[in-house]
């Protein structure tokens, strides 16, 4: 019998999907002991059909132990005699235990192939190949580069004669006070390419980390001292060899960067001198010289030499950054530079989208600020030259100029996040506004990420790196600020305002300024305006940050039904970089996508017509009709997003998934407004009640001294 061993502490979203591949085993003489700190509430999550079959054994364990230390008890209760150790938000293919007692013959052990899976997807095809045996030799230490016991199939009995347990004080690295002393009691590991154990990437290091997106503290400290105990042992040299090349590389990848601030080296330098200490010269005698000088600094002590080489090869690497690029030069001069200089008390950096316009609310800060307060310094970031009231300089995206305020001023106010390269100095005050109430499921709240160049973990670590550094987050309702805390991991101020941009949606909803932006944008005024702004598709795309929009109102159509009585704004995203063909559809359609200030095009119109932009819940201040052009709700809602409200019941406007529904509607547009009054009313309540033409004066009050 196969005892498969599975701590289920913390993952209980995921252990059926575990058990559910133990049980479908071809082969079927096993015992699966699921271990869990509290086995009554685990029983409550878990399918019940593994609660009736007696194969599977529910084993309490002490609260808050080390997954190794819940192994150990496993290994206890152990009554079959091979052990298999399966992660709870793992699962294995259906044949991989009995490929492997079919393959373990004699030995003590096998061990199974490991293939890395993303979290959403838990179906991969698997090839049936030829069943061929692998044999690892003086090479089985490669495989447990993973630092983990996971895949093997091992002998009970050679458990017990060689005593094995885990480590049970340490996070990670416990798996190899296992499975080092094992390597080394046998000569080979056979291995299975067929037998297939399925490993999950977590797509939430913030608030759900595996062991390995722990910190490096952390991890540096079990690695010390599971090191250590370890190299008290009589090894072989590959385990020898093994064991120093895991702690040069953890310090080659994650301690170099660390000790960029010497205060680090200060407060590690000691505990990780006693261990380099103990690496064997011969490994490091094909090791690059960078390296090698390192370590020999650290190993004689010299905490002098080894800050100076340190500090010597940091300013190398940027300075070979910075000469193979013009961005690489001007981050040199930020870092080396510009951030070095003094805090400006006086100057505001604002930025609207990445520089694309003036507007949205940090707009609305600036002319409040204008209005109300003195002896500031404005700096706008802005792409295209314009001239601003009040004056302010003007700097580019990225310019010299833009690194000298980002590294000088003393605030900084922007509605979308920065770029990596902004490092918030110690005093900085950085006012997030964001852009929106969130429809589309957010950060730290999305399962899988379908954007370009990046991946759901790597995502949301950034994005919590970023989120970090916000001093104030302005939230426009109750609802998004509740959503903003989870998603954004906010713990800092929350202004709860309503926002800026909407002020002019309540002062300057008037005739005489309504006629003043159409004339500004040159459109006729005996006519209705339509207002068509759509949100952006995250797995359409022609590179990063570049996203395609393909078309699908039928704009020709429209013009000849309504041509006499409307014409149509078309507002894309400000991602979307497709251009429009609007040949045959002059004084009907007029592209606005480049206006800087969506909140005047929502004044200048009549009804909105979009799909999962947030701008509808700005656009219902004004009361008027909206309708939603959700041709493919299906794919955004369940694919790429997930939405935080129900879109079937919870709209102020009717779904329209064709062109002939979005006819009829425009056509019956006041029965439409009749039929959703109390849906609007319920809306506007819920999404709009703190919007009072008061939230920039508020903002400004709560975060700018007079
Ligand atoms: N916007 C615009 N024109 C569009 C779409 C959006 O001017 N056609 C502006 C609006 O101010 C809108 C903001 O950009 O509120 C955000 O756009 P969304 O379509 O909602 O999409 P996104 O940028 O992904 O932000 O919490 C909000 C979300 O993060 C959404």
């Amino acid at each position: 019998m196969i005892s498969i061993i599975i701590p289920a502490e913390k993952n209980e979203n995921y252990i059926d999907r575990a058990l559910e591949s133990v049980e479908a085993q071809t082969h079927t003489d096993f015992e699966a002991l699921v271990l869990h700190s509290d086995i009554d509430a685990l029983k409550r999550v878990v399918g019940r059909k593994y609660l009736d079959d007696e194969r599977f054994r529910f084993i309490e364990t002490p609260k808050d132990i080390t997954a190794g230390a819940a192994r150990n008890i496993g290994i206890d209760a152990v009554g079959g005699e091979y052990v298999y150790f399966l992660d709870s938000d793992d699962y294995i293919s259906e044949n991989t235990l009995e490929l492997l007692v079919q393959n373990i013959k004699d030995h003590p052990l096998i061990r199974t192939k490991m293939q890395k899976t993303d979290f959403g997807s838990s179906f991969v095809i698997i090839m049936s190949g030829t069943n061929k045996l692998g044999i690892f030799h003086r090479n089985r230490y490669k495989l447990i580069r993973n630092h983990s016991a996971l895949g093997f199939l091992i002998s009970k009995a050679f458990i017990d004669s060689l005593e094995l347990r885990f480590d049970d004080s340490h996070q990670t690295y416990s798996d190899l006070m296992f499975m080092i002393p094992l390597l080394e009691a046998v000569e080979v590991v056979p291995y299975v390419h067929e037998a297939i154990y399925f490993r999950r990437r977590r797509n939430d290091p913030v608030t759900h980390p595996s062991l390995r997106q722990l910190p490096v503290e952390q991890r540096m400290e079990d690695l010390l001292a599971i090191y250590n105990r370890l190299k008290q042992l009589e090894l072989s040299t590959e385990a020898e060899n093994f064991l120093d090349n895991t702690l040069l590389n953890f310090y080659r990848k994650h301690l170099v960067v660390k000790f960029k601030d010497d205060s680090e080296i200060d407060a590690h330098f000691k505990g990780l001198a006693e261990s380099i200490q103990k690496i064997n010269p011969r490994v490091l005698r094909n090791k690059d010289r960078v390296l090698v000088n390192d370590i020999r600094a650290i190993q004689t002590n010299k905490v002098g030499t080894f800050k100076r080489l340190s500090n010597f090869h940091h300013l190398l690497r940027d300075v070979r950054r910075a000469i193979s690029s013009k961005k690489g030069r001007k981050e040199f001069i930020y870092k080396r530079l510009f951030k070095k200089m003094g805090l400006m008390e006086d100057v505001v950096v604002f930025e609207s989208f990445q520089g694309k316009a003036y507007s949205d609310s940090p707009k609305y800060i600036y002319q409040q600020m204008l209005r109300s307060r003195g002896g500031y310094k404005y700096i706008w970031v802005l792409n295209k030259k314009q001239k601003l009231p009040g004056d302010p300089v003007t700097v580019k995206r990225f310019s010299l100029k833009y690194y000298y305020y980002m590294a000088r001023a003393k605030y900084i106010v922007s509605n979308v996040r920065m770029p990596n390269s902004y490092i918030k100095r110690e005093g900085q005050k950085y006012l997030q506004t964001w852009h929106g109430t969130p429809l589309k499921r957010l950060a730290g709240d999305m399962d899988s990420v379908h954007m370009p160049g990046t991946n759901a973990a790597r995502y949301k670590k950034n994005f919590s790196r970023e989120t970090d550094k916000w001093d104030y987050l302005i939230a426009p309702n109750a609802y998004s600020s509740a959503i903003f805390k989870r998603a954004f991991w906010f713990t800092n101020t929350m202004l709860e305002t309503g926002y800026p941009r909407n002020d002019i949606l309540m002062t300057d909803d008037n005739p005489v300024i309504i006629q003043d932006i159409k004339e500004k944008l040159g459109l006729p005024k005996d006519k209705k305006v339509i207002l068509y702004a759509p949100t952006w598709r995250d797995d359409e795309y022609y590179k990063v940050g570049k996203y395609k929009f393909s078309m699908q109102l039928d704009l020709e159509r429209l013009k000849e039904k309504f041509g006499e009585e409307y014409i149509i704004l078309l507002r894309m995203h400000y991602v979307v970089a497709s251009k429009m063909n609007l040949t045959g559809l002059e004084d009907f359609a007029y592209d606005v996508s480049k206006y800087d200030d969506v909140s005047e095009l929502y004044l200048a119109s009549d009804m909105l017509i979009t799909d999962y932009s947030s701008v509808f819940f700005d656009y219902a201040n004004l009361r008027r009709p909206v309708l939603f052009f959700t041709y493919d709700i299906e794919k955004y809602g369940e694919q790429l997003r997930g939405f935080y409200i129900d879109m079937e019941t919870e709209l102020p406007g009717p779904l329209l998934m064709t062109n002939d529904a979005v006819v009829d509607a425009i056509e019956n547009i006041s029965g439409i407004e009749e039929e959703y009054k109390e849906k609007y009313d319920a809306f506007y309540d819920r999404f709009c009640s703190w919007d009072d033409g008061r939230a920039s004066e508020k903002v400004v009050e709560a975060v700018f001294e007079e």
